[in-house]
């Protein structure tokens, strides 16, 4: 059997790099939001990985588990949502342009170009995240998905999916699953070509909520 691990002790830099970077990036959108530009970011979550689901990623990619922080990259993970597929770019350079401040770029995954199998869209960040522990300065992975809100609508429900079916999903629902990532892409698309339209609209419709609201 592995080392005994201590789950609890483990995770609260996990939890605690989850926190920030959900204040740091939702910040980014207030800013934007107070100042009357547009948001490439429209709403932001977080999470840590279940334990069970640490130990199964383990155990599929035969790690260590003496090594499994430097080995699963997503167990502190971040998501992003934007509206346009354009504005996943905008977020990606935003963190670009952090790296080697307060974070360090660990590797990209870009499965919007190259999809999964599955029908999963999502760019992939993965960061080393500086965290100040009671135990000292440490460094961790971070995952940070960046996708639109179909992409995201799809992943979510796929998800549930792949849990409810123990990951045998059945071929049938598997068609199905692949023929909605592409209509949802496809929807990706045709916003994407009236983005300056909605956009506007968007502007327009801040203005007149904000004139009522000085009512
Ligand atoms: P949880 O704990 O349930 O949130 P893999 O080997 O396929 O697991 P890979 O290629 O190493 O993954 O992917 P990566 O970049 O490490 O990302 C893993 C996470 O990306 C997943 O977390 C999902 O959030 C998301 N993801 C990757 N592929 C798919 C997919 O086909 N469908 C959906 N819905 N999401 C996907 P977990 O493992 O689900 O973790």
């Amino acid at each position: 059997m592995h080392k005994h691990i201590e789950w609890k002790k483990v995770l609260i830099p996990y939890e605690h790099a989850v926190e920030e970077l959900k204040v740091k990036f939702k910040s980014i959108r207030k800013e934007l939001t107070k100042l009357g530009e547009y948001s490439p970011i429209e709403f932001v979550t977080g999470r840590v990985k279940k334990i069970s689901s640490i130990l199964e990623k383990a155990k599929k990619l035969d790690i260590n588990m003496e090594e499994f922080e430097e080995k699963i990259e997503d167990i502190a993970g971040i998501r992003i949502m934007c509206q346009f597929v354009e504005d996943i770019y905008t977020v990606v350079d935003y963190i670009r342009e952090r790296d080697g401040l307060d974070l360090e770029i660990h590797s990209e995954k870009d499965y919007i170009t190259n999809y999964k199998e599955s029908g999963y869209r999502s760019y992939h960040v993965i960061i080393w995240y500086p965290i100040q522990t009671a135990m000292g300065p440490k460094r961790i992975l971070v995952e940070i998905q960046i996708r639109t809100l179909a992409m995201n609508f799809w992943g979510t429900i796929e998800h549930s999916l792949k849990y409810k079916y123990k990951h045998n999903i059945p071929e049938h629902i598997n068609d199905r699953l692949i023929k909605a990532a592409d209509a949802a892409f496809q929807l990706d698309q045709e916003m994407s070509e009236i983005r300056h339209e909605i956009r506007q609209a968007q502007k327009m419709f801040e203005v007149k909520s904000n004139t009522v609201s000085n009512i």
